[in-house]
This record gives C-alpha cells, sequence and structure tokens, in this order.
C-alpha cells in the first residue's frame, strides 16, 4: 500500500514529513498551495472534512489529524521503535505528550497569539503560563521527553514547541534548547531539505 502525504509548504504538515523520514519507510508527497484551495475541494474533504493538511492516504484509507497520523504510523511500523507499544512501562507517559499537543500545546499557543484569557480552570488546557511550565518539566532534563528514547511524541511536542518559539510565543530556555536538539535529528534534516525541494503539483487530479 501506498503512503501518499498530502502536503502545504510551509505548514503543520511539515511535521508528518519530519515523522515519515524518522520512520525510513517509503512515501509519495502531494504537494499543493493553499492558495490554491485544494483543501477546500470536494475530493479533499470528503477525505478530510476538516480541509486542513498534513492528511494521510494508506492506500485508499485517509488519516487527518496530525496525532491520529502519528498513532497510525507508529503502531504500523512498530519496528521502527518510534512508540512505546501496550504493555511497555513508559506508554503511558508517551500518550500523554502525545494528547498534549492538540489537547494544551495547541489550544495555549492560540490564546497566546490572540491574546485571550479565558478562566484557568473552566479550559481543557488550563493556560499558556501552566503549558509552558508543564512543557520545561518535560524536556528537562532531556534529552528527549522519555528520558534517552526518542519517540513520535517528540515529534509531535517539537514542531508545536519550534512553532511558538519561531512565532515568538514561547521564550523559555528549556524549551528553546529542546527545539535545538530536535532540530539536529538528521530526519528533521531530510524533512527540511525535501520541503525545500517539494514543487506543488498543478495537476490535483495527480491526487486521486
Ligand atoms: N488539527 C489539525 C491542524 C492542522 C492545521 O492547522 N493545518 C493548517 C496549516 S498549518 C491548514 O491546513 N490550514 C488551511 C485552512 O484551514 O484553510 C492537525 O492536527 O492536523
Amino acid at each position: 500500500m501506498t503512503l501518499t502525504l498530502y502536503h502545504a509548504p510551509r505548514t503543520r504538515a511539515f511535521t508528518a514529513l519530519w515523522l515519515l523520514e524518522e520512520l525510513q519507510q517509503p512515501y509519495e508527497v502531494h504537494s499543493f498551495d493553499l492558495a490554491s484551495g485544494y483543501h477546500r475541494s470536494a475530493e479533499y474533504l470528503a477525505r478530510n472534512p476538516m480541509g486542513k493538511v498534513p492528511m494521510l492516504m494508506d492506500g485508499q484509507t485517509p488519516v487527518s489529524e496530525m496525532g491520529a497520523i502519528a498513532l497510525y504510523l507508529v503502531e504500523k511500523f512498530p519496528d521502527a521503535g518510534l512508540a512505546p507499544l501496550p504493555g511497555d512501562a513508559q506508554r503511558a507517559e508517551f500518550l500523554r505528550w502525545m494528547f498534549f499537543v492538540p489537547g494544551i500545546v495547541e489550544p495555549a499557543l492560540a490564546q497566546k497569539f490572540f491574546n485571550w484569557e479565558p478562566p484557568r480552570a473552566s479550559v481543557a488546557w488550563g493556560s499558556y503560563d501552566l503549558m509552558v511550565e508543564v512543557a520545561e518539566q518535560g524536556v528537562t532534563p532531556g534529552p528527549w521527553l522519555l528520558g534517552q528514547r526518542f519517540s513520535a511524541a517528540d515529534v509531535l511536542v517539537g514542531s508545536a514547541l519550534r512553532f511558538g518559539v519561531m512565532f515568538g510565543a514561547i521564550d523559555s530556555p528549556a524549551i528553546k534548547a529542546y527545539v535545538e536538539r530536535v532540530s539536529q535529528r538528521p530526519a528533521f534534516l531530510r524533512a527540511t531539505e525535501r520541503e525545500a525541494g517539494l514543487a506543488p503539483d498543478t495537476d490535483d487530479s495527480a491526487a486521486s
């Protein structure tokens, strides 16, 4: 079954590209510019009703939402060693970090970017400050969230925190040092190179 990543440059789709490079499995990329509006086409929405990138096609099966894509892939390729599997003592900690990004980092960063102060006890992610505090604990002493063991959680959390640092929303030295560490992963560098070389497809019928 061919894995095809639906990707747009300079977006969260980079996280999927990086994860695919960490897995070292063959995959294809269908890259398009968001300005083309392809992600709002009926064909795309039938596969991902949110109309967002990334989206992965595993043969004819669409997988969307970065957290779901990551769990899907690490369980499909367990030999890559990117996830503690059920029964492993680090499984619970791994899952906590996998859900930390969509559940806590993403909304907390949006809160910061859009200068919104909802009541900490009422919103699911607590607050931006709480997110940073817990992320700092997670990346210290490191090198990875699971100590010496690098996992897909580092791809998710590393990408999200890097995004926060890049856009000036995170200033924590511990988090910046962690972002620096993940950015030196050979797979991260390969994904950066691959993204730089991707020409957006102009013929979207090639997507089917
Ligand atoms: N919840 C999604 C978020 C993905 C997302 O925000 N993608 C943005 C690009 S960074 C997007 O597709 N935006 C295009 C749009 O909404 O028009 C996930 O985790 O995969």
